[in-house]
């Protein structure tokens, strides 16, 4: 991915200014609700009106910006106008915990984690699935369940096999095992591991891959956003679990961070997962501050979150953030951690911190003159809607000894409901795994068609998908074709 730098121009803003700024920003987030329509513009302020959303900006660069959401705040009218437009990816915040979705054994209640498919689907978001299997939120019916291998084997296929069933071709990533190591850098001792040792990962991601052959699979912990002894066990366990041919392929990094303490290594952290062909994500981002947030704090945790998001956007193989909840009303950060706060890039007025236009300018925003065209970069997916009805534009993002991982992004000329792009694989290739496509080969020739929640598309609206393959020795530029259905 590649990405147009903006220019900082927001350092001296107050944040009082950005305050204001923002009640007149697409709509402020949510100022229609707050009746601020009448308030009166100044003229830098009526140019602010016209800055793009953190979503538009991220479809834009053709990468993840995601939300978690919770399905009951989802009645807000605010809430839900916010996750709608700021953010092109869901990630249920508890709605999809095994204790939520089958809290007794063979019982399985869907409706809470429903709600937020279908809003996701209408909002034309992706959705990052979260999680299977996870020590916590675990019913005790699991934990304490005394089951032999066999049984505690089938305990978790039916579980996996039936919540990714439910939701085969609408969610496109999932976090199939969470947090599975411990801060010592030790396999955590939770029941899955007492009972079936550490392979109950592996058997994990093969349950997870048979039940939806085309999901993106995902380890998530939190703490090993830099390079430390756990993140190096993190590092090894992937190494083994790819050299067994175990169907993962990505990592998540949660990044709950503290203002001030970002690790200084984590693109070099993202770019070693990276190298071994793994997509990486920053699933759960939320940087705290010990309250009360002043002025000069929410700056430093601009500067958090700007070098979070750039160090990822700097990496090919990173697909991009997910922020732990939708404003700081919503942020879990309070209820656990004594006096701190105010960790998301939106505050509890659904007012834009600092923090928000770092990740704009980020994004290649720049809300301080969103006239200013952005410098373009010759490699960026083009703007202006093609003639046909659609097309395809395909770029080699990180390459190895005998693999490769390529992006394509699919630009609409008209509006369409569906597409499919074809092309020829050069002499050695295979495509392995793809993401946010439906892809299968016949000989060299191959065909992708969008998942459902991608497939629609208005004129000159781009989306992007992806996928590892092996090459022969080189890697081939294809011709690509892009036709409108599916
Ligand atoms: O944000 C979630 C909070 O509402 C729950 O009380 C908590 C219970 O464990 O889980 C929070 O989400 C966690 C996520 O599922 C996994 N990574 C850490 C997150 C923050 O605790």
């Amino acid at each position: 991915m590649s990405f147009t730098k903006g220019r900082r121009r927001l350092r001296g803003r107050t944040v009082g200014a950005v305050a204001l700024a923002v009640t007149l920003v697409t709509g402020g987030l949510a100022a229609a609700a707050h009746g601020q329509e009448g308030t009166r513009v100044s003229a830098e302020d009526a140019v602010q009106a016209q800055a793009a959303s953190l979503r538009d900006l991220a479809d834009q660069q053709g990468v993840r910006m995601g939300t978690a959401v919770a399905s009951h705040l989802l009645d807000q009218s605010d809430y839900r106008q916010t996750a709608a437009t700021e953010f092109n990816s869901v990630t249920h915040e508890n709605d999809l915990k095994w204790e939520t979705v089958q809290p007794q054994q063979g019982q399985f209640s869907w409706s809470n984690a429903d709600r937020v498919v279908d809003f996701a689907e209408q909002n034309n978001q992706m959705i990052h699935g979260h999680t299977l299997v996870w020590h916590s939120q675990l019913p005790s019916w699991v934990e304490n369940g005394n089951f032999s291998q066999d049984q505690l084997r089938g305990v978790m296929q039916d579980h996996i096999s039936t919540t990714m069933g439910r939701y085969r071709g609408q969610i496109g990533t999932w976090d199939v095992v969470n947090e599975p190591i411990d801060d010592n850098a030790q396999f955590r001792d939770s029941v899955f591991y007492q009972t079936l040792g550490q392979d109950f990962i592996a058997e994990a991601f093969r349950m997870a891959d048979q039940a939806d052959p085309s999901a993106r699979l995902f380890i998530n912990d939190y703490n090993i956003d830099g390079i430390n002894a756990k993140s190096d066990a993190y590092y090894e366990l992937v190494r083994d679990l790819l050299a067994q041919g175990v169907p993962i392929d990505g990592i998540g990094f949660q990044g709950h961070l503290i203002s001030g303490q970002v690790p200084s290594d984590i693109q070099q952290n993202i770019q070693r997962f990276a190298d071994l062909g793994l997509e990486v994500m920053i699933t759960e981002l939320d940087i705290r501050i010990q309250m009360p947030a002043t002025e000069q704090k929410l700056e430093q945790q601009a500067r958090d979150y700007e070098g979070v998001v750039n160090a990822c956007y700097a990496v090919s193989g990173c697909s991009g953030v997910i922020v732990w909840g939708v404003t700081d009303a919503h942020s879990w950060v309070p209820d656990h951690f004594d006096g701190q706060g105010a960790a998301l890039p939106i505050d509890s007025d659904y007012q834009q911190k600092p923090a928000y236009w770092a990740i704009h300018e980020a994004l290649g925003g720049d809300p301080a003159d969103p006239t200013d065209p952005p410098t373009e970069d010759p490699t960026d997916p083009p703007t202006d809607p093609p003639s046909g009805d659609c097309e395809a534009d395909y770029r080699v993002t990180n390459e190895w000894n005998s693999g490769f991982q390529a992006e394509v992004t699919v630009t609409a000329g008209d509006s369409l409901t569906g597409w499919t792009v074809t092309w020829n694989l050069g002499s050695g290739e295979s495509v392995s795994h793809a993401w946010n496509a439906s892809v299968s080969s016949s000989g060299s020739a191959v065909t992708a068609t969008d998942v459902g929640y991608n497939g629609t598309l208005s004129a000159g609206q781009s989306t992007a998908f992806g996928f590892v393959g092996n090459h022969g020795g080189s890697v081939s530029t294809p011709q690509l074709t892009c036709t409108s259905g599916s």
